[in-house]
């Protein structure tokens, strides 16, 4: 049986001063630990069962290949959303704070998102929410490829295809 690799934490920022500072967090290929600021990030957990946290502000988060567990964070600003990206190859992930509510007839609400990267039209994202299913917590669970994907605290109608992106 092989050891659980000790948890690595990296923390990288990369880039100048800006009015939109954006923050670089990437893991390697072990179990990482991922925490953004409170700020634009761009985190990437890569291979290994990885925890990914944004924390404040508008994040975007991919847990890359292994089990990962997503967490947007707290957002003070309501309008701010956080995306979610993966490809079909992604393992089992869940995102613990998924937000596809609010008033979508309101033009400068956005929800959280989810990027598929591998789909490119309209009928593929509607085929992957017509077999959307809960766990028996009644949790949504997307089914993309081979990858799992487990939104707690949504329920299975939340999930429409607004709340998905290309990419
Ligand atoms: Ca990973
Ligand atoms: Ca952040
Ligand atoms: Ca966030």
């Amino acid at each position: 049986m092989d050891a659980t690799p000790e948890p690595v934490i990296n923390s990288i920022a990369v880039g100048e001063p800006n009015p939109n500072p954006s923050t670089l967090v990437e893991g390697d290929d072990n179990t990482n630990i991922l925490c953004g600021t409170g700020g634009f990030d761009l985190i990437y957990g890569f291979a290994g069962d990885d925890i990914l946290v944004g924390n404040g502000g508008r994040d975007y988060l991919d847990g890359g290949d292994g089990n990962d567990i997503l967490t947007g964070g707290p957002d003070a600003e309501p309008h701010v959303s956080d995306n979610f990206s993966f490809d079909q190859h992604d393992g089992y992930d869940i995102i613990t704070d998924f937000d596809p509510s609010g008033p979508l007839a309101d033009p400068s609400y956005r929800p959280d998102t989810i990027g598929l990267k591998d789909v490119t039209s309209l009928n593929d994202i509607d085929s992957i929410v017509a077999t959307v299913t809960e766990t028996p917590m009644g949790d949504a669970v997307l089914h993309y490829g081979e990858t799992t994907i487990v939104l707690l605290g949504v329920a299975g109608v939340e999930i429409i295809p607004e709340i998905f992106r290309f990419g």
